[in-house]
């Protein structure tokens, strides 16, 4: 429906609005599924009321004033959300010979003068916070800073928000939250574009591209909850994992040869440190030819796969997208014979320098490209390897940035890079995932570096080279709670840090602060001291140890918050704020999360500290070390030596538990133990205390490998736990499709 001159709306369901240019209406998305048809049970609007300037859904109503400018209201005539119509004060850029002189000392300065094709301006009210934009460095509130989409490997610490206004990702969707009202707005561009969240000026937020066309969804619900789930609605949801790759990882850029990944291997079960899987960074190569192996320190990674599988380990390696040029290396061969990789504006293949050297880089835009990089995997796959690590996927380069216009050609539709550079790595990540899909036939274990909207549904993702500084530990908590409300759930950072040297104490705190992350590795750069969890000596070893079963113990937890995930794209780790909205303390709580609904997590992250002050929300809560409950809407202070990591349970949980192993076999596991944690204390008789109150969960179980569960086979429980009954605890079957069942289920009061 037109509006305005070059604007339209179309109401997407009664809740989200799609606001657009003509052009955009034909173009097609790479983050919206299959057009548009939506996931997850939302309503298309079949009718709208469109009147002349006012045009109304169930739920909103706009406002055009007679120069264009838009109010969105909700049915209760609260306004929402406004066009922004007043003065701007832009920020003066420096002159460019001051901007060198600034950069001669080594500054890093950005020249602000980059002008947009559109820009669109909202006001702000003033007591908003905003959420989201994907892993961009600094806290939850993104309000006052300005960001840029445009995927970027920069090695430099990754501080606050100043100089690394872009990193590896780009979401371009943020959450606005009020006192009174929350939405989100998701712009669908790929093209560079600018976040302007209040840096200008504090009376209005922007944002914009400098290609492509306006097109942006404003999306609205009573919770943050609605919000994400609108998003995912669009952009999809991450599929089920396979069970395993939720469990510990280690890596190290690079165990070299396959006897030292062996001992790696040997020593995690020495140490008795539960673990799923050894990554293979890029030294496993041939000469960083992707798709290879190097003969002389891998002879034969069929048979070393062979010998971790006995230890219950799996390799998961590593590629990249850059292809090394070399007349003779049959993936250059077929690429250049295919025309599969990208071109200069002449026509010839465009060559940068990457790992290998000179370098081609595949056009992932196009589906032939994709389905041979797909079939690739089967090199891989043959050999045992069971997860694909894409990385430097932005497209890195090392010889300067790839150019505007390197050309791809799609399937006979031509772009530039500076359209489809912020989804090259959303791209490599589906064409890796179709091909495990394909060939493999399990769950694709994927994890990428580079992302766009929607890569949730193809990949995992790290948050790239942080280092080893307290800083970037604090900073992991926000970094993975706003990726996980810009729809990607299944997160991690490099535990330990990438850069720079872990001192045990920071290992341990990054272990225990990521010990429900749904990616759980612990990785390292090449010149940096060895961190895996035995490195530092048998104390720190029984903490590091202590946590990673931690996180065993939960898995069926967090596996069940998977399954949610899949219905509803709520993500894993959550904000205090997803918790209660309406309690401001929690608006910009940056050290503590939510594991789900139930289990609240307040790691320290300050060197040194052995106490801390904890945010409890509403509710009672108890202590999951000592059995303390206590009632939340207050800050506590904890004490937290280094074994201790804050964890505090909503009381009414039932939580599945798995006892303790050493790495996932899921057709081993034959037992369930809920652990309740009852509302009330009712008192005591004698020794024994009683308890109040009745809780109930529902719990997912399939056989955590494939795609079986999509003809039913799985089994959906459903516990109901009575504290005042003996044997309190009753089992249904709400869905009965896989055949390994547990053969213990039991319930113990906590
Ligand atoms: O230019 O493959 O972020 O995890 O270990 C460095 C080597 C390339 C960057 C990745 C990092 C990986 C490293 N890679």
């Amino acid at each position: 429906m037109k509006i305005y001159e070059n604007l339209y709306i179309d109401a997407i369901t009664d809740k989200i609005l799609r606001i657009h240019s003509e052009k955009a209406a034909e173009m097609e998305s790479f983050a919206v599924k299959g057009g548009l048809s939506l996931e997850g049970g939302l309503q298309k609007v079949t009718s709208s009321v469109w009147d002349k300037d006012v045009f109304a859904t169930k739920s909103l109503e706009i406002q055009i004033s007679s120069v264009g400018v838009m109010e969105i209201f909700d049915k209760g005539g609260k306004l929402l959300c406004a066009d922004y119509a007043g003065e701007r004060r832009e920020v003066q850029s420096l002159p460019e010979e001051e901007l060198e002189q600034m950069r001669q000392e080594g500054h890093i300065v950005h020249d602000q003068s980059e002008t947009c094709k559109f820009q669109v301006f909202k006001c702000l009210a003033g007591d908003e916070v905003v959420y989201g934009l994907g892993d961009k460095t600094g806290f939850l509130n993104k309000k006052g800073y300005d960001f840029m989409m445009w995927n970027s490997d920069n090695p430099d610490p990754q501080v606050e928000n100043q100089t690394f206004k872009a990193m590896y990702k780009s979401f371009p969707f943020f959450i606005v939250l009020r006192e009174e009202c929350v939405y989100g707005i998701f712009l669908d561009n790929t093209y560079r574009s600018y976040f302007d969240m209040g840096y200008e000026s504090n009376a209005y937020y922007s944002f914009g591209a400098v290609g492509g066309e306006l097109d942006y969804y404003f999306i609205a619900g009573d919770t943050i909850a609605d919000i994400i789930k609108g998003y995912t609605a669009l952009t999809g949801r991450a599929p089920l994992p396979q069970l395993w790759t939720l469990g510990y990882q280690q890596s190290r850029w690079s165990y070299r040869s396959a006897d030292e990944v062996l001992e790696v291997a040997r020593n995690l079960r020495k140490y008795d440190i539960p673990c799923d899987a050894i990554h293979l960074d890029i030294d496993y190569m041939e000469q960083f030819k992707v798709f290879t192996t190097n003969e002389k320190t891998f002879p034969d990674i069929r048979k070393l796969s062979d010998e971790l599988a006995a230890m219950g380990i799996k390799l998961v390696s590593i590629i990249d997208p850059g292809t090394k040029l070399e007349k003779g290396y049959d993936v250059y061969d077929e690429g250049i014979r295919e025309g599969y990789f990208a071109k200069d504006e002449d026509g010839e293949v465009y060559q940068n320098v990457v790992w290998p050297g000179d370098s081609v880089f595949p056009d992932f835009t196009s589906k032939r490209v994709r389905e041979w990089w797909g079939s690739l995997t089967k090199r891989l796959t043959a050999k045992g390897i069971r997860g694909i690590w894409n990385d430097m996927n932005e497209p890195a380069s090392f010889d300067g940035p790839l150019p505007d216009n390197v050309v791809f050609e799609g399937d006979g539709k031509k772009r530039l890079h500076r359209e489809v550079h912020n989804v090259y790595g959303h791209l490599m990540a589906k064409a890796t995932y179709d091909g495990l899909k394909a060939y493999d036939g399990r769950r694709p274990f994927v994890i990428t570096r580079a992302c766009y909207s929607g890569s949730q549904k193809y990949s995992t993702a790290w948050t790239g080279d942080n280092q080893s500084l307290w800083a970037h530990l604090q900073m992991s908590i926000p970094q993975l709670l706003n990726l996980g409300m810009s729809g990607m759930p299944m997160v991690g950072t490099d535990i330990g840090g990438f850069g720079s040297n872990a001192t045990p104490e920071l290992l341990s705190r990054w272990i225990e602060a990521s010990c429900f992350a749904p990616l759980f590795r612990n990785h390292t750069a090449k010149y940096t001291k060895r961190q895996e969890p035995w490195q530092f000596g048998e104390e720190v070893t029984a903490i590091n140890r202590k946590y990673i079963e931690l996180h065993y113990k939960f898995l069926p937890y967090l596996y069940d918050l998977c399954y949610e995930q899949t219905k509803t794209g709520l993500p894993i780790l959550r904000p205090l704020v997803m918790y209660d909205q309406h309690d401001r303390e929690t608006w910009e709580c940056n050290d503590e999360y939510m594991v789900g609904s139930k289990i609240l997590v307040a790691p320290v992250v300050q060197q040194g500290a052995t106490a801390r002050m904890v945010y409890l929300p509403k509710g009672v809560w108890i202590d999951y070390w000592t059995g303390e409950r206590i009632t939340g809407k207050r800050y506590i202070v904890k004490e937290a030596a280094l074994d201790v990591c804050p964890v505090y349970i909503k009381a009414g949980s039932i939580l599945p538990t798995y006892r303790k192993m050493q790495s996932i076999e899921p057709d081993q596991i034959d037992t369930l133990v809920l652990e309740y944690y009852p509302e009330k204390k009712a008192g005591r008789t004698g020794f024994v205390s009683r308890w109040e109150g009745s809780s109930r969960y529902e719990h997912y179980q399939d056989n955590g490998v494939d795609f079986a569960y999509e003809d039913g086979e799985y089994n959906l429980y459903a516990f109901t736990f009575h504290a005042m009954r003996k044997n309190g605890l009753q089992v249904e079957m709400l869905h009965e499709g896989y055949g390994n069942k547990y053969k213990t289920i039991k319930a113990v009061v906590r």
